[in-house]
């Protein structure tokens, strides 16, 4: 295939998923929905992030979850078994939930009015990066065993999010991982990054991260 051809294909399949995006961002604007599109390689914590942050917040807002993955519904499982509604997305081959998979997902999803929605993507640092979902938030996750010059290895993904989650600090004591380090390289892609270092599993700063979503919803309750 041509290099004309190819990137005329690439911007159809962009255009498309732009138009699904603002669709949904209108329609969340509208019911005051607070969205955010977690993204991750697999295993950086987000499930645990997720039933964690669903546990300790259950009661103080009504929550919903969008599950993606390229197969099975364990996610989604492991999701409903803290009593938050949840839908699993399976793409396939495909490496990323586009905006279009979130449009059909919310309509069999329980979405409440001034509700977050926290949306779960296939776990890579790279394709999640290139396609708007409508969320207000890109949230990037990355754990402390995963290197320090992840950043600058898939930029996109660090230059497109607007809160970085350092996952897994319980372990620092047992790794040479330079936080101080990783968060340099991140703010060089993107300067006003804000980053919370966590533990899903000690639940260390995990106060900052729900303050921040607590925040994030507040702000789209009041411009409904
Ligand atoms: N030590 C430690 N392990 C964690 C933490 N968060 C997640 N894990 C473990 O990392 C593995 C992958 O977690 P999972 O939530 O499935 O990651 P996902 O693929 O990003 O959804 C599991 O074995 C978790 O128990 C953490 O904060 N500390
Ligand atoms: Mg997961």
């Amino acid at each position: 295939m041509s290099q004309t051809r190819l990137i005329a294909i690439e911007q159809d399949i962009l255009a498309k998923n732009d138009s699904f995006a603002a669709v949904n961002r209108q329609f969340f604007a509208a019911k005051g929905v607070f969205v955010l599109n977690l993204m991750s390689s697999p295993g950086s914590g987000k499930t645990t992030l997720l039933t964690r942050t669903l546990t300790d917040l259950k009661g103080r807002f009504p929550m919903a979850v969008i599950e993606g993955d390229q197969q099975t519904s364990f996610d989604a499982d492991r999701i409903r078994a803290t009593g938050t509604p949840a839908i699993q997305v399976n793409t396939g081959k495909g490496c990323h939930l586009d905006a279009q998979m979130v449009t059909q997902a919310v309509g069999r999803l329980p979405v409440a009015t001034g509700s977050v929605l926290f949306i779960e993507n296939v776990g890579n640092l790279v394709c999640p990066a290139g396609f708007d979902l409508g969320e207000a938030h890109k949230v990037v996750v990355l754990s402390v065993t995963e290197g320090e010059d992840k950043p600058l290895k898939y930029p996109a993904m660090f230059a497109g999010a607007d809160l970085l989650l350092v996952n897994k600090v319980d372990l620092l004591p047992h790794l040479t991982f330079d936080v101080a380090r990783m968060i340099a390289y991140a703010r060089q892609l993107k300067p006003n990054l804000r980053v919370i270092e966590v533990s899903a599993t000690t639940g260390q700063g995990l106060e900052d991260w729900y303050g921040w979503i607590e925040e994030g919803l507040a702000k789209a309750v009041a411009t409904r």
